[in-house]
């Protein structure tokens, strides 16, 4: 693992467990170089993220519930007089009722459409403008998105909306950000077997539908994802802004 990251500071929100994405990506950052501060969301995940996070070498735990603005300035409060300055932010968050992820998109009920914008787009947003202040020799954020931003996915529903708004955001964050030298960008992954996916009916039928029609023929790796967390908070990908990255194999590419 190469050094590109020695010297920087990475905030990655969302690790839930050993599964979650936001591990993947915080455990590469570190080997490439950077400090880490993890967050996670609330008292009953703490142990499990405390314990996996202290046995990562410079990495910090830290709460937040990003559906709490006071919770959200507290921490970048924390984060300022711990670290000064931040290179790198993370948003591995995503969140609908579970009632919303099952039967049709036409039942969406007002308040979860309202929880799935607000806890999986609008903290995307809430965040980038915390960290500005502190991305003082510019900066890279990143979220992760997925493919039912743009194709309907049977059951992904409500999620699909918000993912559409998420890539959305990440444009309009990055024009507005340019001016900061902070670059803002999406990774769309293809499906992962994480706690976030694993209670959805046909998970299974997805993963091997995707790995018969993707042109690498296989799912995609948690790690292929990391490494390229890894590349976007590098200097390597200094132009890059505004854009969704496809990690899925290929599938994203093929009509039939
Ligand atoms: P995960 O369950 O491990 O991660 C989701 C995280 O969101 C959890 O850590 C959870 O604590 C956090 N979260 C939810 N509500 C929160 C709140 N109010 N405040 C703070 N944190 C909150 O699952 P994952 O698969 O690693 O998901 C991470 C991201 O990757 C999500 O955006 C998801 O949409 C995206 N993604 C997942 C897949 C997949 O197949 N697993 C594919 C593409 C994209
Ligand atoms: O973004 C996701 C999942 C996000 C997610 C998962 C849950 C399960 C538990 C958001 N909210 C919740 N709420 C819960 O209560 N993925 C990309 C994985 C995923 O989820 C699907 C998929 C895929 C792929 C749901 C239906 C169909 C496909």
């Amino acid at each position: 693992m190469s050094n590109c990251l020695e010297g920087r500071t990475v905030v990655v929100f969302g690790v839930a467990n050993k599964r979650s994405i936001a591990w993947a990506i915080a455990q590469q950052m570190q080997q490439a170089g950077a400090q880490l501060a993890i967050t996670y969301q609330n008292e009953r995940l703490k142990q499990e993220a405390d314990e996996l996070i202290a046995a990562l070498p410079n990495a910090q735990a830290f709460q937040c519930d990003v559906s709490r603005d006071e919770e959200i300035a507290q921490l970048f409060e924390q984060l300022k007089s711990r670290y000064g300055k931040l290179d790198a932010l993370v948003h591995s968050i995503a969140f609908a009722p579970a009632e919303e992820l099952k039967g049709e998109f036409a039942g969406t009920s007002r308040e979860g459409f309202r929880v799935a914008l607000d806890i999986s787009v609008y903290s995307l947003v809430a965040l980038a403008r915390a960290a500005r202040p502190l991305m003082t020799e510019g900066g890279s954020v990143m979220t992760l998105t997925y493919y039912g931003a743009e194709k309907v996915v049977p059951r992904y529903n409500v999620m699909g909306v918000a993912k559409a708004a998420l890539e959305a955001s990440v444009r309009y964050l990055a024009y507005d950000l340019g001016k900061n030298k902070i670059r803002v960008n999406a990774i769309s992954a293809g499906p992962i077997k994480t706690l976030a996916a694993r209670g959805i009916s046909g998970f299974g039928d997805m993963l091997g539908a995707q790995a018969e029609r993707a042109p690498l023929q296989r799912n995609v790796d948690v790690k292929e994802v990391a490494a390229t967390a890894v590349f976007l908070a590098s200097d390597g990908a200094t132009g890059i802004t505004g854009e969704t990255i496809y990690v899925d194999c290929g599938y994203n590419i093929m009509g039939f």
